[in-house]
């Protein structure tokens, strides 16, 4: 057990809520159940903030943007998380802490909190202890939750159906048609930001700006939200505010019509689906009467000897 005290995580205390954090992340049996009891007794602090999804290639800026968007939030007396879905942290040693460099300021300010990318697999995935240490920041009180992924894999999907608002960077290079960036990934995205549009880029930034307006024109859209296409400096902080004045702008504008809340509810249903199937699936390899059977039947699967369908059903029902 990990004492932790539930009231001092609520006030906003930084220990509490890393304790908290640890306990969510931890892969110890005794240590998961503490922090579902922990979230249990979370849940009805938790909903309030803003969660925001930022991706974006290596190189795009996201650091750079986290910190000074993080820094013009903290500005509008924003208390602001950033956690991060990185699918290969175990390899890189987490994206966003071994970044701290690049949000240097953002780090020192008390109203910040940065989390790295937890390593390690478990059910769910990095995804399902991201979704936990959102909730845990949100009833430690803060305003905005900022959720990076560099998008390897599957990981931009993932926070996409954990955020509200999904951002996603790019380079000022007009010609460069999508960047290598895949066409779902701009159907996820609620605004794209061309980012670097400073100093001998600026014209391109522009050109690219019109470029992907009439890109996002042809890709179907809810029926209140035209994705924006903005672009901004990270480095130099400029049009930095637009992008949160846009993100307000569609809170405000879903949280009326009700698609705000509409969306976390599927969000939250979706998440039970994954996770019944991957609790299943675990079941299903860690039942000894099924593996001992199992490579019979897929033998006679293979040579014509039984159906899929009545093996599948001859596994199951051994549950
Ligand atoms: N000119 C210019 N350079 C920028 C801007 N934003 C970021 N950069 C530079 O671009 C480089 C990459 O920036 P990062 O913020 O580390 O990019 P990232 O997307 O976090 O990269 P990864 O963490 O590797 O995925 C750095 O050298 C930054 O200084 C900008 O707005 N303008
Ligand atoms: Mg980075």
């Amino acid at each position: 057990m990990i004492a932790l005290d539930l009231e001092k995580l609520l006030a906003g205390n930084r220990r509490a809520l890393a304790k908290g954090i640890t306990l969510i992340e931890s892969t110890v049996p005794d240590h998961r159940q503490q922090a579902q009891t922990v979230l249990e007794n979370i849940l009805p602090h938790t909903g309030k903030s803003i969660r925001i999804g930022i991706t974006g290639i290596p190189g795009v800026g996201k650091s750079t943007f986290i910190e000074a968007f993080g820094l013009h939030l903290l500005e509008q007396g924003k208390k602001v998380a950033v956690l991060a879905v990185d699918p290969s942290s175990p390899l890189r040693g987490g994206s966003v802490l071994g970044d701290k460099t690049r949000m240097e300021m953002l780090s020192r300010q008390d109203n910040a909190f940065i989390r790295p990318s937890p390593a390690g697999e478990s059910l769910g995935g990095v995804a399902q202890k991201t979704r936990e240490t959102l909730l845990l920041c949100e009833a430690s009180g803060y305003d905005v939750i900022l959720v990076e992924t560099v998008g390897v894999g599957q990981s931009e999907y993932e926070v996409a159906a954990m955020v509200d608002f999904f951002l996603v960077l790019m380079l000022p290079n007009a010609g460069d048609e999508l960047q290598g960036i895949k066409r779902g990934i701009m159907e996820l995205a609620d605004t794209l930001v061309i980012n670097k549009a400073d100093g001998e880029s600026l014209n391109l930034a522009e050109q690219s700006k019109q470029h992907y307006q009439n890109a996002m024109h042809l890709i179907k859209h809810s029926h209140f939200w035209s994705p924006r296409v903005l672009s901004c400096s990270a480095l130099q902080n400029a049009g930095i505010d637009e992008v949160w004045n846009t993100i307000t702008e569609y809170c405000s504008i879903s949280v009326d019509n009700g698609a705000f809340e509409q969306k976390r509810s599927q969000q939250n249903s979706q998440w039970l689906k994954k996770l019944i199937h991957e609790m299943l699936e675990l079941r299903l390899n860690q039942n000894p009467a099924i593996q001992a059977i199992k490579p019979q039947l897929q033998a006679d699967v293979i040579n014509n000897k039984t159906t899929p369908y009545s093996a599948a059903k001859r596994i199951v029902d051994l549950l």
